[in-house]
């Protein structure tokens, strides 16, 4: 489609659908008509793309995971179409801002940070790069909470997403599948002397599939997301005739991560997980059984893989299906399931770990839970002899009256990754050492990765204009062509056209904050960013005790030599997260001292952007001069802000952990701020059992001055989050290492500090971050996925008619 047929096409289609002309049109009334024009030309390549892959019985994989954060599609859906310029263009013609239309789309946030993200990013590389694969989870009714800040603390509120409705997705009635829960069940033989299970009791819900297309850039491949909503089967209306028992059933795909603090939440949340699992596993077979296939060949066309532990009932429900429906025995499922599965752990912390209560189990999915105790038996029993006991107890799935589910993902899979190699190194080291002594071959690393388009080309169109003018437009397609740019590292022009970009961006983000805070920011400050999700383990705190210092450094010395500098924070804390909650209460309050004490001026601001989301970090990160990624070592498995923003120029202060080291491979020692504990240090804490923040804050009169801010009413109005705080570094000896690292982490802020006082120096510091940054595009990590775990190849050529082939 050229401009002017676009523009014929979207007039129509308004007067069509809105029965109106552009002068009358809402903004939402426009960006509808946009996006109902754009599906229906996608829908035609997601129609041929899914006959393609039938028809040539492509091997596809399917990622389950109980989080997406697409963020909003609008723009990116245009850039992957190729329309992005030629709608631009033409909307300006009739008098319309892309921008203003962009505004009006919800951020579709059904997840709640990196893991939900990198599962987005994956879709938008899988399509991208022309290989099979489909993303599968749940419609929550209602997104992540929007953060509010009432007197500075947090409070949520419903995110009703979908209250305009959704103008990507296609609720799929045909393709529902139908989920049990509940009730009780007990073997018997069928006629054929077959075991088959009898249910009684429970309830039968209906799963009915919302599907969206996830365009891949410019190849005419339109893979899908399913997400499953729950429906009350017409068949069963009259056994739901109040408005609670409605609710209910309502309730399963109402919210995501329901608060897991109650009994009831958490029974919530299995219910959730298997009715995601169930339906997708389900609508898989019904798939699979249309290319008429032996079932005994699955295993060479379907992949399905367990995001985080989640999604883990698959194994079980895999085997479920096999045996009970396919009449398989139960060795050949077990065969098949483990060549299908597999599994990426994202986290060494113990609480993400998921453990389930067997009778919590037993009541919810009952088949599964009796799978899962086979699974374990035979477990033992194949192990026993071989390996100790010892190490037999503590591998095996069902313990101490709880299902362990990344010992299931592990045991029922071919295949667990991390997803940094630090982290995947600790996985075979400390975290699941056991299950590697079992299958050392089971386990690998997949280094995470981000999807280059949106954290490039969508979020910094000022960037990508100078690397287009200084090394071509190919980087656009072939990130690590960046690297293109080193040639230009003594090159004044450029240099100064890349500070000049990030000024830019940073006048915008100034614009925002001043919009939305109330406060003025100087844009030639040093922009600092800390985004992520506030964890005690990530030290949001480390860097407020920083900021303490600074404060108190000016207090003392108003003239002391500082390059000015902003510290912005983005950060939703989890509603029952109470000593997050501290924190941001804690930050905020600091924020307002230091924002408003006219002694500071312009040297120091602090400022705690509300309601952090995929477009807020749009805005954010292309504005950054300094990324903080300033977890524990050992703590944050991989962290994919510390990409973006290196991506878009930004200079990391950070810890030898996750992604961080790979980063400090790349860019070398020189680019980046290194400070902090190694993870080898941390464990020999742990070891000796001899870390004592008590003897830190003692001997260091710096500590202790910046400590006791928490605590003296130097930060108004704090007293009981303050006392909270000081006693979790103090009284239970700082988990986290904030006290033993500080010093540390202060030295490298001044060099921080030092290095941007050169601003050719800083300049090329951030080139040199921009050009080693291709590496991390998420197109390469989900091609290592497709080689080594899925087996997965790229799809044959085709073209559609608007002339786009792949090849
Ligand atoms: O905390 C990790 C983060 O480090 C990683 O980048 C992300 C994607 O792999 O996953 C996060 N983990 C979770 O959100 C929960 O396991």
């Amino acid at each position: 489609m050229n401009k002017t047929e676009f523009k014929q096409s979207f007039s129509q289609r308004l007067a069509e659908k809105f029965a109106m002309g552009v002068a009358d049109a809402s903004p939402n009334e426009l960006y509808q008509t946009l996006g109902s024009l754009m599906t229906s030309t996608y829908s035609q390549d997601w129609q041929q793309t899914w006959t393609d892959y039938r028809e040539a019985e492509q091997k596809q994989v399917y990622y389950f995971s109980i989080e997406f954060l697409p963020g909003k599609l609008l723009k990116s859906n245009l850039l992957n179409m190729g329309w992005l310029d030629m709608v631009t263009e033409g909307l300006a013609e009739l008098g319309i801002n892309l921008d203003d239309l962009a505004e009006v789309e919800p951020d579709m946030a059904l997840g709640n940070g990196g893991l939900g993200r990198l599962a987005s990013c994956f879709m938008d590389s899988i399509a991208s790069m022309g290989l099979p694969g489909n993303g599968n989870g749940i419609r929550y009714e209602y997104g992540l909470f929007k953060q509010h800040f009432v007197d500075n603390y947090q409070v949520e509120l419903p995110d009703k997403w979908l209250q305009k409705g959704n103008l990507w997705e296609i609720r799929k009635e045909s393709k529902a599948v139908d989920v049990r829960l509940g009730g009780k069940v007990f073997m018997s033989d069928n006629d054929s002397g077959n075991l088959i299970p009898n249910y009684q009791g429970g309830v039968v819900l209906r799963a009915v599939p919302y599907d969206t297309g996830m365009v891949g850039y410019q190849n005419a491949i339109v893979n899908t997301m399913r997400l499953w909503s729950v429906e009350i089967p017409p068949e069963e209306e009259e056994n739901y005739r109040s408005i609670e028992d409605r609710r209910t059933v309502e309730d399963l795909t109402s919210v995501l991560y329901p608060d897991d603090t109650s009994e009831d939440g958490r029974k919530l949340r299995l219910s959730q997980e298997y009715f995601f699992v169930s339906a997708g596993v389900q609508s898989i077979l019904r798939y699979y059984k249309q290319l008429n296939r032996s079932i005994d060949t699955i295993n060479r066309f379907i992949a399905i893989h367990i995001n985080d532990t989640h999604p883990a009932m698959c194994v079980a429900e895999f085997m479920r299906l096999l045996v009970d429906d396919e009449q398989l025995s139960w060795e050949r499922a077990w065969n098949l399931t483990k060549e299908v599965m597999s599994y990426t752990n994202h986290t060494i912390m113990a609480e993400a770990l998921e453990k389930w209560p067997i009778s919590m189990m037993g009541s919810v999915c009952p088949r599964i839970y009796q799978i899962i105790e086979e699974i374990d038996r035979r477990f033992v029993e194949e192990m026993t002899g071989v390996h100790d006991f010892d190490l037999i107890q503590r591998t095996r799935i069902i313990q101490d009256g709880q299902v362990h589910m990344a010992h299931l993902a592990i045991i029922g899979s071919h295949s667990t990754n991390g997803v940094a190699k630090l982290h995947s190194d600790l996985l075979k080291s400390v975290v699941l050492h056991d299950f590697y002594l079992l299958y050392p071959t089971r386990f690998n690393n997949k280094t995470n990765g981000i999807a280059m388009r949106r954290w490039s080309q969508l979020a910094n169109p000022a960037l990508s204009n100078v690397l287009d003018k200084t090394i071509g437009h190919l980087w656009r397609e072939q990130p690590n062509d960046l690297r293109l740019l080193l040639n230009y590292v003594e090159d004044d022009r450029v240099l100064a056209a890349l500070a000049e970009a990030k000024l830019e961006n940073k006048k915008h983000l100034s614009t925002y904050i001043h919009e939305h805070c109330g406060i003025k920011v100087n844009p030639q400050a040093i922009f600092d960013v800390q985004i992520k999700r506030l964890h005690a383990y990530k030290r949001q705190l480390l860097n407020l005790l920083h900021i303490m210092k600074l404060y108190l450094d000016l207090k003392e010395n108003p003239d002391l030599p500082m390059e000015p500098r902003v510290f912005i924070f983005g950060a939703k804390a989890a509603p029952s997260y109470h000593y997050a909650k501290s924190i941001i209460k804690v930050i905020n309050e600091a924020a307002n001292l230091i924002n408003h004490d006219p002694m500071i001026k312009d040297k120091l601001k602090v400022i705690f952007l509300e309601n952090y989301n995929v477009s807020l970090a749009e805005r954010i990160i292309p504005a950054a001069d300094v990324s903080e990624q300033i977890s524990l070592a050992s703590k944050e498995a991989s962290g994919t802000s510390n990409m973006k923003l290196m991506l878009n120029g930004a200079v990391t202060i950070a810890t030898l952990d996750g992604a961080n080291i790979e980063i400090r491979d790349a860019v070398g020692e020189e680019n980046i701020a290194i400070f902090g504990l190694t993870e080898t240090e941390v464990y020999q804490y742990y070891e000796n059992k001899n870390y004592s923040s008590l003897s830190i804050y003692q001997d260091s009169p710096i500590v202790q001055r910046v400590v006791k801010t928490l605590i003296d009413g130097t930060i108004p109005n704090i007293v009981a989050e303050g006392y909270e705080i000081f006693d979790s570094l103090i009284k239970y000896n700082d988990e986290f290492f904030v006290l033993r690292d500080f010093e540390d982490y202060c030295l490298a802020q001044e060099s921080v500090n030092k290095a941007y006082q050169n601003k050719r120096h800083w300049s090329q510091i951030s080139l040199r971050n921009i050009a080693h940054a291709g590496r991390f595009s998420s197109d390469d990590t989900v091609q290592r996925y497709a080689e080594d775990i899925w087996q997965i190849e790229p799809v044959f050529a085709h073209k559609n008619d608007r002339g786009v082939e792949h090849d």
